[in-house]
């Protein structure tokens, strides 16, 4: 079994790429916040995911979209408990999505197995010891400031190269909490403090980070670098996402990070199977 299968074991054995359904308990996501009022609706929108062919979830319960307001720990708790606590029995791996040590601690006590920083260890290195002592999943992702001051730090001589020694001194500082290499994924973190030809450039040279030796995760659904392609607001982004996702698997992503499982589903294994020159078995060819 490699790293990856122990983090988050394939459901479809005919896909390679990891979906990691986004379920976000927020009333500002920039896509699906407020779309569940209640720890019940939550869940069943996290069911319906793992029905669609997720092989993990993701929970978050504070935005990261530009200039988001921030959110407590006691609230992000409020938000997550009662969700996590309603997926005890979920037979995928259930991710949090935090920046905060306490809120990750109390998630893995809850049930999560691996957590989602997307400071890259800038905002709460301790969430590394955290993830050490319970042995627990860690993504370290790319970006600079935060929310309310990544759109203005967007300034590179080159992003991938910039972004790549930048995961390289994270996955360094989680090692040396602790946290065994093989338990890390890394995140170029398409839409944080990235203009949108940086997003591009990441895309287009996504093979690079496969020098990291730790599994890409990657998170390109609905964002607003897509607008050009595809629609002003998320709800019209649906293709461009799939047309990256494709991409991301050529170049070689490990996991995709989405809102739409089944079409990911569908097009993940179409990707694969063209990569592999191999038709899926009729029998199951389409698992959903
Ligand atoms: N993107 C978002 C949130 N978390 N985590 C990782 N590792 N990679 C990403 O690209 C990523 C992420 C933003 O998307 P979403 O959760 O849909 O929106 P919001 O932050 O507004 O809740």
């Amino acid at each position: 079994m490699d790293d990856l299968d122990r983090l988050i074991p394939r459901r479809d054995p005919n896909r390679r790429t990891r979906i990691l359904g986004i379920l976000n308990v927020t009333p500002d996501s920039f896509h699906d916040g407020g779309a569940d009022a209640s720890p019940e609706a939550a869940a069943a929108r996290a069911r319906r995911m793992m029905e669609e062919g997720a092989d993990a979830l993701d929970l978050g319960a504070e935005s990261t979209r530009p200039n988001a307001d921030p959110v407590s720990e006691t609230e992000e708790l409020r938000r997550l408990l009662p969700v996590l606590e309603l997926l005890q029995d979920a037979p995928v791996p259930l991710s949090v999505d935090t920046v905060k040590a306490r809120v990750a601690e109390r998630c893995l006590e809850a049930g999560a197995s691996l957590v989602n920083d997307v400071s890259g260890l800038q905002h709460d290195p301790e969430i590394a010891s955290v993830c050490a002592e319970r042995g627990a999943g860690l993504v370290l992702m790319h970006m600079r400031g935060d929310p309310r001051t990544m759109s203005t730090l967007t300034s590179y001589r080159d992003v991938v190269e910039e972004s790549l020694r930048f995961l390289e001194g994270a996955i360094d500082r989680a090692v040396g909490l602790g946290v065994p290499e093989s338990d890390i994924l890394v995140d170029p973190g398409l839409g944080f403090a990235k203009a949108p030809e940086h997003n591009l450039q990441i895309l287009n040279r996504l093979r690079e980070y496969l020098s990291l030796g730790r599994p890409v995760l990657v998170g390109a659904s609905r964002k607003s670098f897509l607008a050009a392609f595809d629609g002003p607001t998320s709800a019209d982004r649906l293709e461009a996402t799939l047309a990256t996702g494709a991409l991301a698997v050529l170049g070689g992503a490990s996991v995709l990070r989405v809102h739409d499982v089944r079409a990911h589903h569908r097009a993940v294994l179409a990707t694969e199977a063209v990569v592999n020159a191999q038709p899926v078995p009729a029998e199951n060819a389409l698992p959903c």
